[in-house]
């Protein structure tokens, strides 16, 4: 469960979105934390970025593309997918509505969606936390989460790919950024392999 301090956040963000939503978030702290321990991250760090990933998620899009536009965030994501929206909102937000100032917990709600070149390594727990918490379920979501329990780069790579491969397949744009993210965890997973 979550620590005590943080139930009137976890409060704030329960109201911004669906029951089927927070349920997904809990999820992903629960992951979070796991992952955090297996690999060396801050457990505590972890655990508030995944609290707060998803806060924009059930906003309308036209909140979203608002907010945007007006901060002069990422504007360039407008040309592609809304789904890719939230994160930079979020980050955006949580800051704004709820004092949160701590750099790497907001840079890794900013980037868990698309993913970006050198992501460190609370961007990973909360990015790969979210395609392996309990309730998601997508081909290849036993495979991703059998590799999440030793290969934290290769987990991400190959639930990197499985969006990639499910943009693709509808005929949808892909974010450059999650390709080159892609490609960066595989060149340090590879190099792990390789010297171990
Ligand atoms: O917010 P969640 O549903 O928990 O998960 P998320 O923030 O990882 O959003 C994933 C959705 O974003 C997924 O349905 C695929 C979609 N999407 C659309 N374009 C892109 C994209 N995801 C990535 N990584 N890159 C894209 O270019
Ligand atoms: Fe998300
Ligand atoms: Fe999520």
């Amino acid at each position: 469960m979550l620590k005590t301090e943080l139930a009137p956040l976890a409060e704030a963000v329960r109201r911004q979105m669906s029951e089927r939503r927070w349920t997904h978030t809990l999820g992903v702290v629960g992951a979070a934390r796991e992952l955090a321990q297996r690999f060396g991250g801050d457990a505590d760090k972890a655990e508030l970025a995944a609290l707060l990933h998803d806060y924009a998620k059930d906003w309308p899009a036209e909140r979203l593309e608002r907010v945007l536009r007006e901060q002069g965030l990422a504007t360039d994501l407008l040309e592609y997918d809304k789904e890719l929206w939230h994160a930079h909102v979020g980050a955006w937000a949580v800051r704004k509505e709820h004092g949160i100032a701590d750099e790497e917990v907001l840079d890794a709600i900013r980037w868990h969606t698309s993913g970006r070149e050198g992501m460190t390594l609370l961007d990973k727990i909360v990015c790969l936390a979210d395609y392996i918490e309990p309730g998601r379920e997508y081909p290849g979501a036993d495979r991703i989460r059998e590799l999440s329990r030793h290969d934290l780069d290769g987990a991400l790579a190959a639930a990197f790919d499985g969006t990639i491969r499910f943009l693709l397949e509808r005929g949808r744009l892909i974010y450059p950024l999650t390709v080159l993210a892609r490609n960066d965890l595989l060149r340090r997973a590879r190099q792990r392999r390789e010297q171990s």
